[in-house]
């Protein structure tokens, strides 16, 4: 290669210097070094691409995993600038992907959108990668450079052949380094799921998604929404009853503020409300969904008692009342925003709440006006939502005083432990009563609460607050825990720090651990989020070898366990269907005793995903249900959510 770069003059120390500072600390800028972060490289890249396509220049945007698993990323955009750099003295192109951009911070301030700060993380990307290289089409000319060991230049840009002058584009190959990344294998479901949501946030742009790895041919995914995030809304609501046919989009712009929200309600009882800002998810909302929400509040109030539907002066509906059965996005396109709290998932800039509130307030107003019916079925649904809140209320004062959500001796289901103190504490949540007695029996009393479920939980996505409170195993769940629910909710209170679901392994004990993570999700969130919650895995296998039989877990260890008998035995294989093959000491050795046992976190990666989910097995369509049990049949015995 005659451009190889052979000698280095101080700017390209500086240069190196940045980017081995990435490498000694890749945390500060990327995150993680983990699974996350090496995703994480890739919409590093596809954001320039993005940003191009905010600034009107790019349509389509492809992801390729190879078969090395390094990524491709291809767009039709203008192209990176390949001029000299006047600050630099090197091309536009070797700067961006060299040298460290101020405001790079991880989740600080400082996102680029449209005009903003471009290529922000391209050096990251190149500092944690084993090689990279950068094709631009521009001008007619096809322009190369290449980097290696972590932003190193290889070979300068060069132009390496002619296209056709209408055809522009950036073509960027990354490898992540296996020094910097525990794992460097892409997951093509992570790389899916982000991709189709890019595409719902940004109307009109193509992305496409596919995996060469076992095959070249693959067709892969295309993502692409005229109605963008109005789609997004229609597709959340996909296995959900709508009350009224339309969604409701509204937009607006202000100093290069740009504001959009899609709304439609649905049938059931609780909202999925999700915000953005710049493309991220604001987790903890902030500005731009407060002036929303006050806006729809307050304007629903107004209707209703202009119209008449709400007489009682004292009455009005309060803001979890309007959302009740709401799907909606907000997404907010900023040059500057400002991230708040612990996890930066707020948005803090107050100029975007008045925003908010007066495109959604204009655009609703006249949707109310000229749709009385469906003005109608709204304000009916925030009605009914108010009262059934005043019942749920009376209901839980009423069982309060009765004691029954207090922790009393009579109530002798619960073999509690004796210990007082949170962190060793557990509770076991076992289907059926013999299990359940077992447990009783082999427990450690010091430590390990047993709680048996007699028979089926309540269907909590079909059933407001007030009913749930009326269901006996849920009242004495709340009780047990003692974090209280609702508004009410308290995690400090927490009286167990590790909530373990034991069920068979067979379809009724998976249909009862996806009640048991409904009703945890819908009602006890925070207890999933701080990973309060397991499962408990009980053993698969019996394998008896004459008068010695061994438990096992998975299909791995049975065969692993089979290889390492003698060749001439015999032996017998059981699969173990439910808690009850087992007798009381083999149950409390296999699958709780804490030396012994494994258990399996709960987490909730995306709540997004984990609601769709919950949605199909549980919502009141049968129809799409149907679909997921047959589509994942094979997987039912092991439902892992
Ligand atoms: C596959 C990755 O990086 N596309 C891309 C990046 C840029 C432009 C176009 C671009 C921006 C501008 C002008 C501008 C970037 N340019 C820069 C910088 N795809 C990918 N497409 N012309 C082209 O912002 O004015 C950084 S990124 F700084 F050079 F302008």
């Amino acid at each position: 290669m005659e451009n190889n770069n052979q000698h280095y003059d101080a700017s390209d120390i500086q240069v190196l210097e940045g980017l081995e500072a990435v490498r000694k600390r890749p945390g500060m800028y990327i995150g993680t070094t983990d699974i996350k972060g090496l995703h994480h490289l890739v919409w590093e890249i596809v954001d320039n691409s993005i940003d191009e396509a905010l600034a009107g220049f790019c349509k389509n945007i492809e992801i390729v995993i190879n078969k090395d698993n390094s990524i491709t990323v291809k767009d039709d955009g203008r192209g990176i600038p390949v001029g000299i750099h006047a600050k630099t003295g090197i091309s536009t192109v070797e700067t961006v992907y060299t040298v460290l951009h101020a405001g790079g911070k991880f989740g600080g301030g400082g996102y680029k959108v449209s005009g903003g700060l471009h290529g922000v993380g391209a050096s990251v990307v190149n500092a944690l990668s084993s090689w990279v290289t950068v094709t631009v089409y521009k001008d007619g000319k096809i322009h190369e450079t290449k980097f290696e060991n972590g932003g190193k230049t290889s070979q300068h840009l060069t132009i390496i052949g002619e296209c056709d002058i209408n055809r522009t584009g950036t073509v960027v190959t990354f490898k992540p380094d296996p020094n910097i990344f525990d794992t460097v294998i892409y997951d093509y479901e992570t790389l899916r799921i982000r991709t189709r949501e890019l595409a719902f946030l940004n109307k009109g742009l193509k992305l496409t998604l596919r995996d060469d790895r076992d095959n070249e041919d693959t067709v892969g995914d295309e993502f692409y929404y005229e109605g963008g995030i109005s789609e997004y809304v229609k597709y959340l609501n996909k296995n959900k009853t709508p009350i009224h046919d339309e969604i409701i989009y509204l937009e607006g712009e202000e100093e290069g503020i740009m504001f959009e929200v899609a709304m439609q309600y649905n049938s059931s009882y609780t909202d999925n409300i999700y915000s953005f800002v710049n493309n991220i998810n604001t987790h903890d909302g902030g500005t731009h969904e407060e002036g929303v929400k006050r806006a729809l509040t307050r304007l629903i109030n107004n209707y209703a008692r202009k119209s008449n539907i709400l007489k009682d002066k004292d009455e009005s509906l309060t803001g979890d009342d309007v959302k009740e059965g709401l799907t909606m996005i907000v997404s907010c396109k900023h040059p500057n925003p400002q991230f708040e709290g612990q996890t930066k998932g707020r948005l803090g800039n107050s100029e975007v709440r008045k925003l908010a509130d007066s495109v959604f307030a204009q655009g609703f107003d006249r949707f109310l006006l000229e749709h009385p019916e469906e003005a109608r079925i709204i304000v009916d649904k925030a009605i009914t939502a108010s009262r059934a809140r005043v019942a749920a209320k009376r209901a839980r004062e009423l069982t309060r005083r009765k004691g029954g959500l207090e922790l009393t001796n009579q109530w002798g289901k619960l073999a509690d432990c004796s210990s007082k103190d949170p962190k060793e504490s557990e509770i076991f949540i076992v289907e059926g009563d013999s299990a359940g007695g077992q447990a009783k029996q082999g427990r450690d009393a010091k430590t390990q609460a047993i709680l048996p479920l007699r028979g089926k939980i309540l269907n909590v996505e079909k059933a407001r607050l007030d009913r749930i409170l009326g269901n006996e195993e849920i009242r004495s769940m709340i009780t047990a825990f003692g974090t209280g629910i609702g508004d009410e909710f308290n995690i400090e209170k927490l009286r167990y720090h590790k909530i373990i679901i034991m069920t068979d392994a067979d379809v009724d004990g998976s249909h009862i651990r996806t009640l048991l993570l409904t009703l945890f999700y819908r009602f006890f969130k925070p207890i999933i989020e701080n990973g309060h919650v397991y499962v408990a895995q009980p053993p698969l296998y019996k394998i008896t070898h004459g008068k010695t039989f061994k438990f096992v877990l998975t299909d791995e260890e049975k065969d692993e366990y089979i290889s390492s008998l003698p060749t001439s035995t015999k032996y017998v294989v059981n699969r173990n269907k439910g808690l009850g093959e087992m007798d009381k000491d083999e149950l409390c050795d296999t699958t709780m005793n804490i030396e012994h046992r494994t258990l399996r976190k709960i987490t909730i990666e995306d709540a997004i995903l984990a609601d769709q989910v919950f949605e199909t097995l549980m919502g009141e369509e049968v129809d799409p249900r149907r679909e997921f049990i047959e589509k994942n049949a094979v997987y039912a015995e092991n439902l892992d959510i």
